[in-house]
């Protein structure tokens, strides 16, 4: 006799939301009545364990206006995973701790693929009834040089926008295009809210939207003056990308098939600027913070929480640590982070008890074993977060006179995971564009010091006041010196104690 042929998991839908198990918890509300008022500019993992899950929580209190039609800018691939399924998927909060606390997600109408439906995506940004725009689009898609304070010219798709008048490619290039029709169809005012990890992330994308504005219609950036508000907001949830075990598991446990599910920590914080001339959303119920200046807060989770992530994934490449957990497991690594959050925290205008609460929380999220958060996701596209993580908090010690050995001890680190060979003499793949495009690189196999003589002629990560420190410079060459004598960990010994 052959085995009983497994019967299919039903596809997680609007009808199978009535027979899931009743542990799940899943929208109560009629979706069919829900409106849009939030058009959503990437539609990743985190988007879906942050923004989206606070949409839903307000939906589920009874208000109706606070849809969201999320876009990607370029990938079909989650439109084309959730579409099937209503748009619903599923939030597993996993504390390390329990079995995840799983529920279904229902505040996402409609998932556009930009490159696809441009016009559908430009109509919804213009509509009248959009009252936020929401972005996590990752520190490029900005297309901004901060250091430079001005649009990146090297960028692709924002040269390819402000060359041509067809479909946009770029957020700044969609973004255009809604105000601009807003503006014809006389919409009112929308406020633009930035969630990715850059500093002043509202008053980065005014600066950008209204350099390229400007270059390309001059009238609408005195317009988005006028009618658009930019609140910058500090986000902060781990939320590692989607596994095939995490789906499994998910699938189990609801006896229907969810296509791409996501992950995430229970911890989180929204900390947004209250510039909402239209409304904004209760989104307080699900503890947003809504402040009048997010730079502290900002400061503190990109320095000590994102400055340790970009150590670790650095570390992890050259030493060989897969995840996060496995990284903070070894007793010289704690040692080390430490050290480099008494070198950040003192940096910080915050009021002490908060970062040293926040700062007290972190190696407990990290070492989170039921989130194997992986290196090379957090190693990714590092030289458009070293500055805003490492090299700001280095500034302000060096200004101070203070010391900054751990915080110089990482940007070598960083340096040497460039070369994309781990400590083993194992290649790795060095996923960051904007190094890639750097034409100054150093020769493959250069010393210490011909490579730090390069790096530092990087203006977007170094800017031009830093290769002008000679103490910085020496410092540089020393670290990255032991870091090729000894590797990473070795090195990381001789700082920390073995
Ligand atoms: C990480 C962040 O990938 C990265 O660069 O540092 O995504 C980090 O997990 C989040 O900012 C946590 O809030």
């Amino acid at each position: 006799m052959s085995a009983p042929a497994s019967i299919p998991l039903p596809r997680l839908s609007d009808a199978v939301l009535p027979v899931l198990p009743a542990a799940v918890a899943r929208p109560a509300y009629d979706r069919g009545k829900v409106t849009a008022g939030i058009v959503h500019l990437g539609v990743g993992a985190f988007h879906r364990a942050h923004q989206a899950v606070f949409a839903d929580d307000a939906l589920g209190r009874g208000e109706t206006g606070w849809g969201i039609v999320a876009a990607s800018l370029r990938s079909a691939a989650t439109r084309d995973a959730l579409a099937p399924q209503d748009c619903l998927y599923t939030f597993a909060l996993r504390d390390g701790s329990s079995r995840p606390a799983l529920r279904v997600i229902g505040s996402i109408k409609r998932i556009i693929v930009a490159p696809e439906e441009p016009e559908v995506l430009i109509a919804a940004l213009a509509a009248p009834q959009t009252r936020i725009v929401t972005l996590t689009i990752t520190e490029k898609g900005y297309g901004f040089d901060i250091a430079a304070g001005r649009l990146d010219g090297g960028d692709p798709a924002i040269r390819a926008d402000l060359g041509t008048e067809g479909p946009p490619v770029s957020a700044l290039g969609f973004l255009f295009e809604g105000l601009r029709r807003r503006r014809a169809e006389g919409a009112p005012p929308v406020t633009l809210i930035p969630c990715d990890n850059l500093p002043k992330n509202g008053e980065t994308l005014r600066k950008a939207l209204t350099e390229f504005s400007r270059r390309k219609e001059p009238a609408l950036a005195d317009w988005i003056g006028d009618n658009v508000a930019f609140a910058s907001s500090m986000v902060d949830r781990i939320v590692p990308g989607t596994t095939d075990a995490d789906r499994e598991a998910i699938d189990a446990a609801l006896g229907a098939r969810d296509a791409w599910p996501v992950v995430a920590e229970p911890a989180f914080d929204w900390i947004v600027e209250d510039r909402f001339p239209r409304g904004r959303p209760p989104f307080e119920a699900s503890g947003v913070r809504f402040v009048a200046d997010v730079e502290p807060y900002e400061h503190m989770k990109l320095r000590l929480l994102n400055g340790a992530h970009t150590a670790i994934a650095a570390l992890g490449r050259l030493a060989g640590f897969e995840t996060v957990p496995e990284a903070v497991g070894h007793p010289l690594v704690r040692r080390f982070l430490e050290r480099l959050w008494d070198e950040s925290e003192a940096t910080l205008r915050i009021d002490p008890q908060v970062s040293a609460e926040y700062r007290g929380k972190l190696l407990p999220r990290f070492a989170n074993p039921a989130l194997p958060h992986k290196t090379a996701q957090i190693a990714t596209d590092a030289s458009l977060k070293v500055p805003q993580r490492l090299l700001e908090p280095l500034r302000a010690r060096l200004a101070a006179g203070q010391a900054a050995d751990a915080l110089v001890f990482v940007v070598a680190l960083w340096i040497r995971s460039c070369g994309g060979v781990d400590d083993a003499g194992k290649p790795f793949s060095v996923n960051d564009p904007g190094y890639e495009r750097w034409p100054g690189k150093p020769e493959a196999g250069a010393g210490a010091a011909a490579t730090v003589e390069a790096f530092l002629r990087f203006p977007a990560v170094f800017g031009d006041d830093l290769p002008r420190n000679t103490a910085f410079a020496v410092a540089l060459r020393d670290a990255l010196g032991d870091i090729m004598r000894l590797g990473a960990l070795g090195a990381l010994a001789e700082r920390v104690g073995a």
